[in-house]
C-alpha cells in the first residue's frame, strides 16, 4: 500500500533529483504531481549527467513507471523535446504515463509571464518565464486547457479561442504586445497531441490500483516548501502546492495511503529568484558556496543565492509537510570551513523568534542568530558510512537533526549516485 512523498524542505535545488533516483530501486512508480518545466533536477549516474524538467527522476530507472500526474502543468513542446533528447541518450521513455487531467502551458501563458514580469520592475518575483503562473491562473479562473482537450479539435478550438479573447486584451492593451492567433496554436497543439497519444492514461486510476497491489508509488515534489502557494514566502513563490499535502491533490492519492514524507533539506540554504532570505550572504562567502556547490539554476542557469543552514526553516518544513526522515545533501560542500554558522533563530525587530514568524513583514525584517560550529578540513566525497566523517562533520549533523524535528535518515556527500549514506 505505501506511498512516499518526497519534498523539498528549503527554496527547492535541494537535491530532489537524485534523492529520487536513489530510491528508484525500491520503488514502482515515480510521480510527479505539481510544477512544470521550470523545475530543473539534476541526476548523475557515472560519467553522464542528465538534467530533467518535467519528466519524473524515475525516467532513469528501468523498472520504475514515471507518471505525470493531473497536478503538474504541461509546456507539450517541451515535453516532447525532453524525451527526444533521452531518447537519443538511449533512455527508453515508453513507459511514461501522463495524465488526461493535467493542464497545458500555452504560449500565451509563457508571453504574459515574460511581460508581467517586466512590469513589475523592482517588484518581480523572478520566475523562470516558463508561463507556470499563467496556466495554473487559468486553471484555477476554470478557463484551462487540459491534456484530453488535445483529442478533441473542436473542444480545444473552443477553449483557446474563450482564452484568447481576454489574454489578447490584456496583451494588447496593458502591455502593449501583438495579439496571438488562434488557428496557428490549435495546428501545432493537435500535433503535439498525436505525439503524446501512447503516453495519455487515467494516472489516477493506475496509482490506485499499483497501491492496492502492494507497489510502491514515490510521489516527487518540484521546488520546495517555501516556493508554496499556500505556506511559502508570498507572493515570493510559484503558482503550485510543493507541500506534502499538494502530493495527495496533484496525483489522486488519499492522504491516508501516505506512509512517510521525506524531506529533502540541503546542508547550507540556497534561493533562486526575489524574496526574503534571512540568512543569506551577501559577501564572498556566498560567493563561495555558490561556486563549490554548483550553485547555478538548472533550467534558467541563474546564479543561486547562498547564506547558511536555517533551522527555524527545517523545523517549519517538518511540520507543515509532516516530515518523517531528512536527506541531508551536500554536506561535502561545506568541507575546508573553519567554522559552520548555523541560524537557529531569528531576531524580529529586537524580539527572538525560534518559529517562522506569522507575517511576512516580520520575515522580512527577520536577521539570523547564528550558532557557530566547529568546522572539518577532510574531503568527505568518498565516505562510505556515517562512522567514515571527521568527528566535526558528524556533530554537524547532529546538531541539525536537533534543531530540525526529524531524524536524518540519509546523507549526500557528492552528486553520484553512489555518494549517499544511509544511516537508518
Ligand atoms: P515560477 O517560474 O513561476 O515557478 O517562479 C516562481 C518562483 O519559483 C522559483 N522557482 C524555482 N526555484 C528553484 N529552483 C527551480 N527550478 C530551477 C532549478 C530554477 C532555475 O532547478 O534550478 O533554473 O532558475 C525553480 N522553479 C521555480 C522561481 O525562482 C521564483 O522565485
Ligand atoms: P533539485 O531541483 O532538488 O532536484 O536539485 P537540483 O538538481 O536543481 O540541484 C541540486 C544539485 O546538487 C545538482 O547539481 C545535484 O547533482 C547536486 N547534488 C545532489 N546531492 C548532492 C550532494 O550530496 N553533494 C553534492 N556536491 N552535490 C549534490
Ligand atoms: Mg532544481
Amino acid at each position: 500500500m505505501p506511498a512516499i512523498v518526497l519534498v523539498g524542505a528549503q527554496w527547492g535545488d535541494e537535491g530532489k533529483g537524485k534523492a529520487t533516483d536513489l530510491l528508484g530501486g525500491k520503488v514502482d512508480y515515480v510521480v510527479r504531481y505539481q510544477g512544470g518545466n521550470n523545475a530543473g533536477h539534476t541526476v548523475v549516474i557515472g560519467d553522464k549527467s542528465y538534467a530533467l524538467h518535467l519528466l519524473p527522476s524515475g525516467i532513469l530507472s528501468p523498472d520504475v513507471v514515471p507518471v505525470i500526474g493531473n497536478g503538474v502543468v504541461i509546456d507539450p513542446g517541451v515535453l516532447l523535446q525532453e524525451i527526444d533528447g533521452l531518447k537519443a541518450r538511449g533512455i527508453d521513455c515508453g513507459r511514461l504515463l501522463i495524465s488526461a487531467n493535467a493542464h497545458l502551458i500555452m504560449p500565451h501563458h509563457r508571453a504574459l509571464d515574460k511581460v508581467s514580469e517586466r512590469y513589475l520592475g523592482k517588484a518581480r518575483i523572478g520566475t523562470t518565464g516558463r508561463g507556470i503562473g499563467p496556466a495554473y491562473g487559468d486553471k484555477i479562473a476554470r478557463m484551462g486547457v487540459r491534456v484530453q482537450d488535445l483529442f478533441d479539435p473542436g473542444i480545444l478550438q473552443k477553449k483557446i479561442e474563450l482564452s484568447l479573447r481576454e489574454k489578447n486584451q490584456v496583451l494588447t492593451k496593458v502591455y502593449n504586445r501583438r495579439p496571438i492567433l488562434v488557428d496557428p496554436i490549435v495546428e501545432e497543439y493537435l500535433e503535439y497531441g498525436e505525439r503524446m497519444r501512447s503516453y495519455v492514461a487515467n494516472t489516477e486510476l493506475v496509482i490506485n490500483k499499483a497501491l492496492d497491489e502492494d507497489k510502491v508509488v514515490l510521489l516527487e515534489g518540484a521546488q520546495g516548501t517555501l516556493l508554496d502557494i499556500d505556506h511559502g514566502t508570498y507572493p515570493f513563490v510559484t503558482s503550485s502546492s510543493p507541500t506534502a499535502g499538494g502530493a495527495c491533490a496533484g496525483s489522486g492519492v488519499g492522504p491516508t495511503k501516505v506512509k512517510s514524507v521525506i524531506g529533502i533539506l540541503k546542508a547550507y540554504t540556497t534561493r533562486v529568484g526575489a524574496g526574503p532570505f534571512p540568512s543569506e550572504l551577501l559577501d564572498e562567502m556566498g560567493e563561495y558556496l555558490r561556486t563549490t556547490g554548483g550553485e547555478y539554476g538548472v533550467t534558467t542557469g541563474r546564479d543561486r543565492r547562498c547564506g547558511w543552514f536555517d533551522a527555524v526553516i527545517a523545523r517549519y518544513a517538518s511540520r507543515v509537510n509532516g516530515i518523517t526522515d531528512f536527506f541531508l545533501t551536500k554536506l561535502d560542500v561545506l568541507s575546508g570551513l573553519e567554522q559552520v554558522p548555523v541560524c537557529v533563530a531569528y531576531d524580529v525587530d529586537g524580539e527572538r523568534h525560534e518559529e517562522m514568524p506569522s507575517t511576512q513583514t516580520e520575515f522580512h525584517h527577520a536577521k539570523p542568530i547564528l550558532e557557530y560550529l566547529p568546522g572539518w578540513k577532510e574531503d568527505i566525497t568518498s565516505a562510505k558510512s556515517f562512522d567514515d566523517l571527521p568527528p566535526n562533520a558528524q556533530s554537524y549533523v547532529k546538531r541539525i537533526e536537533e534543531l530540525s524535528g526529524a531524524q536524518i535518515s540519509a546523507i549526500g556527500v557528492g552528486p553520484g549516485r553512489d555518494q549517499t549514506l544511509t544511516i537508518r
